[in-house]
């Protein structure tokens, strides 16, 4: 068996959504998802210019030795670029090999370990009275988790996670509008006197049994986020995620001793390397990577497994960002792995997103269920992908009340 030809889209509605296609000779075809947000031509490129002409020829089914190939056989290894690209490729052999053995996915993993998958979504407002609706509508809608951002007294209105005004709060990380950022501005002390009560005044209007989930999105300084994780544990979060930078990881052992908040960490992580220490001195309880730039499923299968050793549980990322392609390998993975946490999740399903990527994967009740179809049980419509062009984007940049340059 051989892989013939593969190409890129770059497009999808309202998204920049990067879909490999990898076509064999026996009419099998595997699809792959490289999106890197507001980076997308880099992975596209890399796969159309250095990667797709090194794997026409290669039998499809031998997906270790071809991860092995590009990654070893690179010189320089990782980064979310190349890993994103890599991540693609081996998602569409997965999805091959599934096919082949009519099968899905799941299955070659060990099968089922649950049939739905906890999922969480996000509720946001730019004040506390704007977050308490908008946590309001994700439980009408079955969720029982929800991530909640608020905005900050005394903080200019747009700060992470929050949208300006009471306006759609899930799809406005990425800037369409070119790629000069825009200017988010943080102050550590305004967000560390306002956020602790507001996440106790969430639990004491919610409940004890809704889990709840925050963002801090790197922005505190290791000190900051082990005064922080304490203030919080009244609020009894499901986990604190990204509470300061890790690349620093040795930094994680100051909150560590200080708080037992769960902290959950590895959303821009691309390497089993990059995990490796806060995994196996237990320094976070969930591990965020995500398919698509952590090397597809082979190399997250691997983290998934190590974290399992040490009670680190998952909770892949799942912004917009994501198609609907890794968000149906980490459906796949999110049904099997033992040590499954809970998985982001943000409706993708638009009528457009679904004539694009049609599958018969379904959330209910907060839950998301897998397909049974072979592979990863979802398809690319080329003709539908004709009416999408790349648009450039790009993150906001964050600076601190005096001008210093901050950490998005
Ligand atoms: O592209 C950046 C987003 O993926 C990131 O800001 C989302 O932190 C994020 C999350 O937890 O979903
Ligand atoms: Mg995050």
């Amino acid at each position: 068996m051989k892989i013939t030809d593969a190409k890129v889209f770059v497009g999808g509605p309202g998204k920049n959504y990067v879909t490999l296609k990898i076509q064999t000779d026996q009419g099998i075809y595997g699809l792959g998802d490289a999106t890197l947000n507001n980076r997308e031509t880099l992975p596209a490129c890399y796969l159309e210019e250095y990667l797709i002409p090194n794997l026409v020829g290669k039998d499809p089914r031998n997906s270790e030795d071809i991860w092995q190939f590009f990654y070893r056989g690179a010189y320089f290894r990782k980064g979310p670029v190349a890993m994103a690209a890599f991540g693609a490729i081996d998602m569409a052999l997965w999805d091959i090999k599934a096919k082949l053995a009519n099968m899905p996915l799941y299955q070659l993993f060990g099968g089922k370990s649950r049939d739905g998958a906890m999922l969480y979504s996000h509720a946001a407002g730019s004040d506390l009275e704007h977050l308490m609706d908008s946590i309001g509508a994700q439980i009408e809608q079955g969720y029982k988790a929800v991530r909640v951002q608020c905005g900050v007294p005394g903080m200019p209105a747009a700060s992470y996670g929050v949208p300006e005004g009471s306006g759609d709060n899930r799809h406005f990380i990425t800037d369409f509008s070119g790629i000069k950022p825009k200017l988010e501005i943080w102050d550590a002390d305004c967000y560390m006197r306002f956020m602790p009560d507001a996440l106790m005044q969430v639990r004491e209007r919610f409940g004890a049994e809704l889990k709840l989930l925050h963002d801090v999105h790197h922005r505190l300084r290791p000190r900051e986020s082990a005064e922080f994780a304490r203030q919080v544990e009244p609020a009894r979060l499901f986990w604190l995620e990204d509470p300061t930078p890790a690349d620093d990881q040795n930094a994680l052992r100051l909150l560590r001793s200080h708080s037992t908040a769960p902290i959950a960490i590895g959303e821009v992580f691309n390497s089993v390397w990059d995990c490796k220490q806060l995994i196996e001195e237990e320094l976070i309880d969930f591990i965020r990577v995500a398919v698509t730039y952590a090397g597809g499923i082979t190399h997250v299968k691997r983290i998934v497994d190590l974290a399992d050793l040490h009670h680190v549980r998952t909770g892949f990322h799942g912004a917009p960002s994501h198609s609907p392609i890794s968000m149906a390998a980490q459906a796949h993975l999110n049904v099997w792995a033992p040590n499954f946490g809970i998985q982001e999740y943000l409706v993708l399903g638009s009528p457009e997103c679904d004539a694009l990527f049609p599958s018969k994967h379904r959330v209910e009740q907060g839950l998301m269920y897998v397909s049974n179809e072979p592979g990863l049980g979802v398809d690319f419509d080329e003709r539908e992908a004709q009416r999408y062009r790349y648009q450039p984007g790009s993150h906001p940049v964050v600076r601190l009340q005096d001008g210093t340059l901050w950490n998005y």
